[in-house]
């Protein structure tokens, strides 16, 4: 990386950050729940199997006091569902080398959680599975996570698959919620939508046609179903504990669960989508931010990534954050969408408002692939040269940031101070 390939980098970020904040502030002082959801995919939602809707609950939520983000997309790499949490609540993309949450545990971040913290905030994080996995228990504490309660904190209960049920952490957690002083920042992982989707017969609630009947698509959405149906249950207990009126409650997917590179899940997806399983669908995950109260009912079709969440929900908080100090966006002040995708499997890949376009595995550009969103035609690949630059560029830099343990200055002094760093090196 040279000062030349920065200077280049805020030219485009500061062609897409408008002037105007819409909704700042909307949210500010209200208690946050974020339900990070185990690869939930954006295809579910108001989408019907069998007469059917998948997630009744969901679909209900977005048509009252919410924003839905209809064209979000995960950019997870080696670390997954931790990876999510990572970009979410940092602004900044994964590590390409090592998982983020053990490359980066001996950094000093700003986050989410950190900066509601020193706004007074008590902050939480609610996983029904083993403290250490994904090394959450070392690194929450680098994030600004005070409490973490884990699979051997709750009382015994129902288990899952890879952990507590949905239902019963949603459940036991509001004991814990009672006590928090608030405001608080309260973080749920779920995990019973977990491959390979294993669901006692008694929580199945859709009935599948013969066709997917004990398909790879029948196991997933009979879990989701399960979690959609759970969260129902959760919000009527946020209601009764007086919990609800003064949260937002925030639910998005945290990468795919269907791989379109699986030959069977390709075809019986291809089948239920009525359009090919590609990249598109692959990893679109839904971002629902439900207010309470609030007199609003918006879908957000800019295109947006897991690298936007945080600066699009410090707006909504009133948290001050520098706009040249991270690489995401806030998704609620631009038209002009930008992610970059599968960050360690095909870096340079990318999704704008207009195409697709994604890396060749052998790494040769021209080999690559691009089409158009709304026809689906093939796009010249010249065209999508700029877009691969600019994710690769945002990779490097981040990944220089966090790998120097930047990150606190860059917050404080933007991605400027990275330059003058950069100018020096040039000069040497
Ligand atoms: C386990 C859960 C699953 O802690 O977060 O992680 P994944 O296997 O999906 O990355």
């Amino acid at each position: 990386i040279t000062s030349h390939h920065v200077e280049a980098l805020f030219e485009i970020m500061e062609n897409t950050t408008n002037e105007k904040k819409n909704y700042f502030g909307l949210a500010r002082g209200k208690n946050v729940i974020v339900i990070q959801v185990e690869s939930i995919q954006n295809f579910v939602v108001n989408n019907k199997v069998n007469g059917q809707y998948i997630t009744p609950v969901l679909n209900e939520l977005i048509k009252n006091n919410s924003i839905y983000f209809s064209n979000y997309f995960e950019q997870v790499a080696w670390g997954n569902t931790s990876d999510c949490e990572f970009i979410s609540h940092t602004g900044f993309y994964p590590s390409i080398g090592v998982y983020s949450y053990k490359n980066y545990e001996n950094n000093e971040l700003i986050t989410l959680p950190s900066s509601l913290q020193s706004k007074g905030y008590s902050t939480i994080a609610f996983h029904g599975n083993y403290r250490y996995f994904w090394n959450r228990e070392n690194i929450y504490p680098v994030k600004g996570i005070q409490w973490f309660i884990a699979l051997d904190d709750f009382d015994e209960g129902e288990v899952i698959g890879l952990g507590l049920s949905d239902g019963e952490l949603f459940r036991q957690s509001i004991d814990y919620l009672k006590e928090l002083p608030q405001p608080f920042y309260s973080f749920y992982i779920t995990v019973t939508s977990h491959h390979p989707y294993y669901l006692p017969d008694e929580y199945k609630e859709l009935k599948m046609p013969e066709e997917y009947q004990d398909t790879v698509l029948d196991n997933y959405l009979q879990t989701i179903r399960y979690l959609d149906t759970q969260i129902g249950v959760f919000l009527d207990l946020l209601k009764k504990e007086g919990l609800y009126d003064n949260s937002i409650i925030v639910i998005y997917g945290d990468h795919k669960g269907l791989d379109m590179r699986d030959e069977k899940t390709n075809e019986v997806l291809s089948a239920f989508l009525q359009k090919p399983y590609n990249e598109r669908e692959m990893y679109n995950v839904p971002l629902i931010i439900h207010l309470p109260g609030e007199d609003i009912q918006k879908e957000v079709l800019t295109v947006g990534g897991q690298i936007d969440f945080f600066p699009t929900m410090a707006n909504l908080l009133g948290l001050p954050l520098r706009e040249d100090s991270l690489f995401g966006q806030d998704l609620l002040n631009t038209n002009n969408g930008f992610v970059s995708l599968a960050p360690h499997v095909a870096p340079g890949s990318f999704i704008d408002d207009e195409k697709i376009f994604i890396m060749a595995n052998d790494g040769i550009f021209e080999n690559s692939r691009g089409w158009y969103l709304a026809t689906g035609e093939a796009v010249d690949l010249e065209k999508c040269r700029a877009g691969f630059e600019r994710a690769l560029l945002e990779i490097s830099l981040s990944e220089y940031v966090m790998k120097n343990n930047l990150n606190v200055e860059v917050n404080k002094r933007g991605l400027q101070y990275l330059l003058e760093i950069l100018e020096d090196a040039d000069g040497e």
